[in-house]
């Protein structure tokens, strides 16, 4: 089901409900139950869900492999009950003790395998979610210390573990969501480019893409928009989680738009004119509520952040595309730049 009003589909994972722990505090606000949060979704006009494995199933390492899929069955009942769909299910590859050295990318061969096989979970999984996308958050596969790891190995274990998502089901499509720091000092994957061309080096590359996020780009030092258009030069682009950044500094997933609108604005214009959402893409936002946030606030930087794409929908829509032509033939940019500033702000 389409959003009113906007060809737009969007969605959100569970943890952008987030209860406003962080690094030095307890949470400030009181657990929700997954029943509570798909309320929250459906009650502000979103479309679909998006899902860690454990999300899902909880607890899905501790849990035998039928009851795993019996699980997944009774989510599949109860999201189809609901009418809201599965954008995707991404394997929590930085929680458990097996992966503290890294997923794919651990130096212990068991760690290694032990990644692998929850990622095979994750699209037994997405399978009866009734997704064929899986999402990738490279998160510990990096290091804190260059000479701990051996990075060109690391390459071929992530290619290998690739290649073996990709063998286990035909019908997958793995999108690489890159970010360059944090958790790890450095990633191996942390550019749109690097996801792309890691996807060339696997078995079926059309079958390997990537997801963007504005913050991870700007993280990387490059421009949100400019990462779109790159993508989707590929057709690369299957899904996005739009949100916002102050500079580089830790990961701050703010509701989109909040911190550079005209960056926002650039970034629809970039979704415009690929087409994205034309082939079923969604719109996602990756935005956490303020540790500040009162609970009877709790959604509030999802239902900004849905606003303001759709405000800047019609911002992207009903710019001056021929005025804008004019000035860049006659090479008056600076003439431009404030033509966009006064439609941004309204003049
Ligand atoms: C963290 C990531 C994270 C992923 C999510 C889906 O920085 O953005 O939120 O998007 O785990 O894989
Ligand atoms: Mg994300």
């Amino acid at each position: 089901m389409k959003s009113q009003n906007c060809d737009y589909k969007f969605c959100f994972g569970p943890w952008n409900l987030s209860e406003g722990s962080d690094p030095y505090g307890p949470p400030t606000r009181p657990t929700q139950s997954f029943e509570w949060k798909l309320r929250q979704l459906k009650e502000n006009g979103f479309d679909a869900m998006m899902f860690h494995d454990d999300d899902a199933v909880p607890d899905i390492d501790n849990k035998p492999y039928q009851q795993i899929l019996r699980e997944a069955k009774e989510l599949r009942k109860w999201l189809n009950d609901v009418g809201v769909a599965a954008e995707m299910v991404a394997p929590r590859l930085w929680f458990s003790p097996m992966t503290i050295d890294g997923g794919f990318t651990s130096n212990d061969a068991k760690c290694r395998k032990y990644a692998i096989d929850r990622s095979l979970r994750t699209i037994d999984i997405a399978r009866i979610l009734g997704t064929n996308l899986i999402v990738l958050w490279l998160a510990r596969e990096g290091s804190y210390i260059r000479e701990s790891k051996n990075a060109r190995k690391c390459v071929d274990y992530l290619v290998q573990a690739l290649n073996k998502m990709l063998a286990y089901d035909r019908r997958i499509r793995i999108a690489i969501e890159p970010k360059p720091n944090e958790p790890m000092d450095i990633a191996y994957v942390p550019t749109i480019g690097h996801a792309l061309a890691l996807a060339i080096l696997t078995s079926d590359p059309k079958r390997v893409g990537c997801l963007i996020e504005s913050a991870h780009a700007i993280l990387a030092g490059l421009d949100p928009a400019d990462e779109i258009d790159f993508a989707c030069s590929f057709e690369k682009l299957w899904s996005l989680h739009l949100n916002d950044q102050n500079g580089l500094k830790f990961d701050q997933d703010k509701p989109f738009g909040s911190v550079n609108l005209r960056s926002a604005f650039n970034q629809v214009r970039a979704l415009e004119r690929n087409g994205y959402g034309k082939k079923g893409e969604y719109v996602c936002f990756d935005v956490h509520p303020y540790r500040t946030t009162k609970p009877e606030n709790w959604a509030e930087h999802l239902i900004n952040s849905r606003k303001t794409f759709l405000k800047l929908v019609q911002k992207a829509r009903s710019f001056d595309e021929s005025a804008a032509q004019k000035l860049i033939a006659q090479r008056n940019y600076q003439a431009l730049e404030q033509m966009v500033i006064d439609h941004l702000l309204g003049n």
